[in-house]
């Protein structure tokens, strides 16, 4: 029942038309459609021609009326109030909603809404001023990162813009190569002995990276798109879009997709979501409201068989043996062996590995099976180390503490609750076991 109507009536009655409603202006509404009946929403003659007494859910919109009435005559009724004046308060209904607040919620949609229009808009035109377009992933392309690339280039072929996709340094999970290849995705892969030239192409563009954290083949160009979820970059090119909140690039890019009316096939949907699964170690970090929006969207887009097929394909490596089964165990063996406490944080180096994967990869296992807040696990590959940190607590925020420690020294950034560094040995003392150690204890305790 509605007892009043007004524009607060018409909006409710646009998402629920089974409301009877009594109000001046009911005749107005019968012809509408709807059930209502003309007169005082405070007649209580009225109110029993509706039959309020039967009332399930009784909407209150016109001030006169008093909601103690109202319970008198349909003490089974929840009774809901909209208030014009803050601080009134009418004891005798069960919910009691300020207009300021639903106006506000409208207002907020409504910025949203020109947000997400202007950054479609801004997209749109960096993507117009060429017709030739690089793709840059990240050194180590996770499925968050396959997956933007990926759909950025569906974006920019959607505007008459071709692209080629690279990366830097390697892929090393099993999952993720697999998931590459089901995508039917070209990618090209660094060369040991040239840099690409980028040069050629009208556009570049960094996903799942900012300049110039996480790529070895790229630090010497300015990117003119940036997307990305990691530490907002001090940057501008002619499309940046960081946003530090969200719990994938994944998540930006899916916006993206829908925004521009993109078809998304179910491999891609499914490629989306897993790249959103995994960055948030299954739902379990960072996951921003935004996320859920993503989800919701492609929840209907989502290929569990293609998603197993993936998944199996991670485990193939533990059935057979073979080079990178032995690496991938041997790793996380070496790093359960080597593990140390400071002060409430578990350090563990793991010596020289083939894949940096693998490194993160035990860290992620540490965290899982230690009761403490913080795990470092380092290993070498090549001149290089690379340090993978995971933490339960969000408010240490790992990616910050790397880059204190290391930035100088290299590559270091990342999320609240996991994040990695990539620093030469050359630049690190010979003891350099406990300089790791010093370093990051050093900002940990400030912390
Ligand atoms: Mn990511």
């Amino acid at each position: 029942m509605m007892l009043g109507c007004g524009w607060i009536g018409r909006l409710l009655l646009k998402k629920e038309s089974r409301f009877k409603i009594v109000d001046p202006e009911g005749d107005i509404l019968e012809k509408e459609g709807y059930s209502a009946v003309k007169g005082d929403p405070g007649d209580h003659v009225l109110w029993q021609t509706i039959g309020l007494q039967e009332a399930a859910v009784v909407v209150i919109l016109d001030r006169s009326v008093s909601s103690e009435e109202v319970r008198n005559h349909a003490p089974n009724a929840y009774i809901i109030i909209v208030h014009s004046e803050r601080g009134s308060v009418d004891l005798g209904a069960d919910h009691i909603i300020p207009t300021e607040e639903m106006m506000a919620c409208e207002c907020y949609s409504q910025i949203e809404y020109v947000e997400k229009k202007k950054r479609k808009d801004l997209l749109q035109k960096a993507l117009q001023s060429g017709t030739t377009m690089a793709i840059i992933m990240h050194d180590n392309p996770d499925p968050d990162c396959i997956s933007s690339a990926l759909s950025l280039k569906l974006v920019a072929q959607n505007m008459g813009v071709t692209s080629d996709l690279y990366y830097g340094g390697q892929i090393g999970f099993l999952e993720n190569k697999a998931l590459v290849d089901l995508l039917e995705l070209i990618l090209v892969p660094p060369s040991p002995d040239s840099q690409p030239d980028f040069s050629r192409y009208d556009l570049t563009a960094f996903v799942d990276h900012s300049p110039w954290d996480y790529t070895s083949i790229a630090r010497d160009i300015n990117p003119d798109i940036v997307i990305d979820h990691h530490l907002f970059p001090d940057y501008q090119g002619k499309f940046v879009d960081v946003r530090e909140d969200v719990g994938a690039t994944s998540t930006i890019l899916t916006e993206y997709l829908e925004l521009f009316n993109i078809e998304i096939t179910p491999r891609l949907g499914t490629a989306l979501f897993y790249g959103l699964l995994v960055d948030t170690n299954g739902f379990r970090r960072g996951i921003s409201e935004q996320d859920i929006r993503a989800l919701n969207f492609l929840q209907d887009k989502i290929d569990t068989e293609f998603l197993s097929q993936i998944e199996r394909a991670g485990l193939a490596r533990r059935a057979t043996p073979s080079h990178e089964t032995s690496d991938f165990l041997n790793v996380m063996g070496e790093a359960v062996k080597n593990m140390e406490v400071k002060d409430g944080v578990v350090f563990s180096f793991v010596g020289k590995v083939h894949y940096r994967d693998a490194v993160s990869n035990s860290a992620d296992f540490l965290l899982k099976m230690q009761r403490l807040d913080v795990v470092i696990v380092y290993g070498i590959i090549g001149d290089i180390l690379y340090v993978s940190a995971r933490s339960w607590n969000e408010d240490l925020h790992m990616g910050k503490l790397l880059r204190k420690a290391f930035h100088q020294l290299g590559r270091a950034g990342g999320h609240p609750m996991s994040a990695g560094a990539a620093i030469p040995l050359s630049r690190l003392s010979e003891n350099f076991e406990d300089e790791i150690i010093s370093r990051i204890m050093q900002v940990y305790t400030q912390s």
